[in-house]
C-alpha cells in the first residue's frame, strides 16, 4: 500500500508542481524511477528553505481554486511559510489525528477542552475537526484567559484537555491558586500536550499532580499539523503507516539510520495533494520503533522528540540541546518545572551561561537557596558537561506561556 501510495504521490507532485517537477529534473530523478518504498531514497530532501524561497504559493500542487484553508507558521525568524489545504487534505488530516486520539482512548462521550490558538496556527483547527470527526464534544475555548479556562473544564465536566505541555503547567498552578485541585476536583483524565519538546520527568509530574494521562502530541505545519500522538500505551508516536512514510536520517550526510539510532525525522505524507511534502526534513531529533506496541498495533513509532537540530546551542564549544537542561533540572525535586536558560559573553569575551529556575513552592523558605543553586549546578554540570551559572528564583517569577514556550534568551553578538 505504501509503494502504490508513494509512487502516486510522487507522480501527482511531478506533473502538477512546478517546484516539484524543477527539483527533480536537478536530482535526475523521474517519477517512473519510484518502484518500491526503498526507491524513496532517490529522491532529493525538501527543507524549510524551499518553502521561504518560493513564498507563499510556489510548491503548490493544485489552483488557489481548489484549496479550502491556508495555515501560516509566524515568521519570528525571517518570512513566514505558508501551508495550503485541499478538501480532501483536511480529510486526511482529521482521519490521522482521530485515530491517533481513539488510540489514546479518547471516545465520543468526553468533552474536549481544545485550549491550542485557533487561527493561522494548526494547533486550534487541527484538534477542533478531529475531535469532531471523533465524534466527541469540542470545546473551542483557545489559548489564554486561565481563569475562564479552569471555569469551563469545571462547568462543562471537561474529560481531555489539548494545549503546549508548558500551559499546562501554569494552568495547574493557576487551578491551585483558585483553590482548585485538579484530580479531585475536576473530571479531566487525560491531556494532548505537544507542539514544542518537553520531558519525561515533566509528564511524570503533570501526571503526579493532576491525575490524568499526559499523552505526546507531535506535527508539524508542513505534514498538516498536529497529526499523532502515542496510544493508551504511552511507548512512542505511532505514525499510520497507510498515511505516513516516516525515515531517520543522518543530519550531516543524509544517510537512513536504522531502527534505534537517533537522527533527523523525515516525513513523506501519503496522499496531501495541496501542498505536496514528500521527504520532508522536520529538523525534529528522534529514532524509530518498529517493534509491535503493547496496545497490538504494528504502525512505526518514534521516540520522544529530544530537540531540533536548529533549536541546540554552543556553549564553550559544547553542545546543549534545552530539552536536556530541562531533563537534568526535573532531577532535582526542590526545584519547579519553571526555567529560562540565558546565554551572554563575559568581559573576556568567553561563552556564559545562566540558567534561572524556580524553587518549588512547598520548598520556600525551607531550603538554603545558595545550597540549592550548587546543587542544580553540579547537576546540570553532569548531565551537560558544562558549568553554567545558576539563580534560584521565588515561585511564580519567570514568564508563563499560552502557546509554545520561550526557553532560551541568547544575547550573544554572532
Ligand atoms: O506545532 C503542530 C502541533 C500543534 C503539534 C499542536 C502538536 C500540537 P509547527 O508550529 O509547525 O506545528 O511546529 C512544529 O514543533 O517541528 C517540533 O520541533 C515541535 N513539536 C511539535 N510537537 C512536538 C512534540 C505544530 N510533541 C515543530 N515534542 C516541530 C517536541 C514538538 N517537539
Amino acid at each position: 500500500m505504501q509503494a502504490k501510495k508513494l509512487r502516486y504521490i510522487v507522480d501527482f507532485a511531478y506533473r502538477n508542481s512546478e517546484f516539484y517537477r524543477k527539483f527533480y529534473d536537478q536530482a535526475g530523478v523521474k517519477p517512473d524511477d519510484i518502484k518500491s518504498v526503498d526507491d524513496v531514497a532517490k529522491l532529493p530532501f525538501v527543507k524549510k528553505q524551499y518553502l521561504r524561497d518560493t513564498y507563499p504559493y510556489g510548491m503548490f500542487a493544485v489552483p488557489l481554486s481548489q484549496i479550502v484553508r491556508l495555515h501560516a507558521s509566524s515568521g519570528t525568524t525571517g518570512k513566514p511559510t505558508v501551508t495550503g489545504y485541499t478538501y480532501e487534505d483536511l480529510e486526511l488530516w482529521s482521519e490521522s489525528l482521530a485515530r491517533s486520539m481513539y488510540a489514546a482512548g479518547v471516545r465520543k462521550e468526553d468533552v474536549i477542552q481544545n485550549a491550542y490558538g485557533y487561527g493561522l496556527f494548526t494547533g486550534g483547527l487541527g484538534f477542533h475537526y478531529a475531535g469532531e470527526r471523533l465524534g466527541a464534544t469540542v470545546v473551542p475555548s483557545s489559548s489564554g484567559n486561565t481563569q475562564r479556562q479552569i471555569e469551563l473544564m469545571l462547568d462543562l465536566g471537561t474529560t481531555v484537555l489539548c494545549c503546549t505541555p508548558s500551559y499546562m503547567l501554569y494552568l495547574t498552578e493557576y487551578a491551585q491558586k483558585m483553590g482548585i485541585d485538579i484530580k479531585n476536583d475536576t473530571e479531566l483524565r487525560m491531556g494532548f500536550f505537544g507542539a514544542e519538546p518537553w520531558s519525561e520527568e515533566t509528564r511524570k509530574r503533570i501526571e503526579e499532580k493532576t491525575g490524568i494521562d499526559a499523552i505526546n502530541i507531535y506535527g508539524t505545519s508542513e505534514i498538516s499539523g498536529p497529526v499523532v500522538s502515542e496510544c493508551s500505551e504511552k511507548a512512542g508516536i505511532h505514525f499510520w503507516a497507510d498515511i505516513f512514510l516516516i525515515e531517520i536520517i543522518d543530519p550531516e550526510t543524509g544517510e537512513q539510520l536504522g531502527e534505534g539510532e537517533s537522527g533527523e525525522l523525515v516525513v513523506t505524507v501519503l496522499g496531501k495533494e495541496g501542498l505536496p511534502m514528500i521527504r520532508w526534513r522536520t529538523g525534529d531529533i528522534t529514532s524509530m520503533i518498529l517493534e509491535k506496541c503493547d496496545c497490538g498495533r504494528w504502525h512505526p513509532r518514534i521516540e520522544r522528540i529530544t530537540g531540533r537540530a536548529d533549536d541546540m546551542f554552543i556553549v564553550r564549544g559544547v553542545n546543549v540541546f534545552p530539552s536536556h537542561v530541562e531533563y537534568a533540572l526535573m532531577q532535582v525535586k526542590e526545584v519547579s518545572e519553571h526555567y529560562q536558560i540565558i546565554l551572554d559573553r563575559d568581559e573576556k569575551g568567553l561563552d556564559v551561561m545562566t540558567v534561572q529556575v524556580e524553587i518549588s513552592p512547598g520548598y520556600q523558605g525551607k531550603t538554603n537557596t545558595d545550597l540549592l543553586a550548587s546543587k542544580v549546578r553540579e547537576t546540570l554540570k553532569s548531565y551537560l558537561n558544562v558549568t553554567p551559572k545558576v539563580e534560584i528564583l521565588e515561585p511564580e517569577s519567570l514568564p508563563r506561556f499560552e502557546g509554545k514556550a520561550k526557553r532560551v534568551i541568547d544575547k550573544r553578538k554572532v
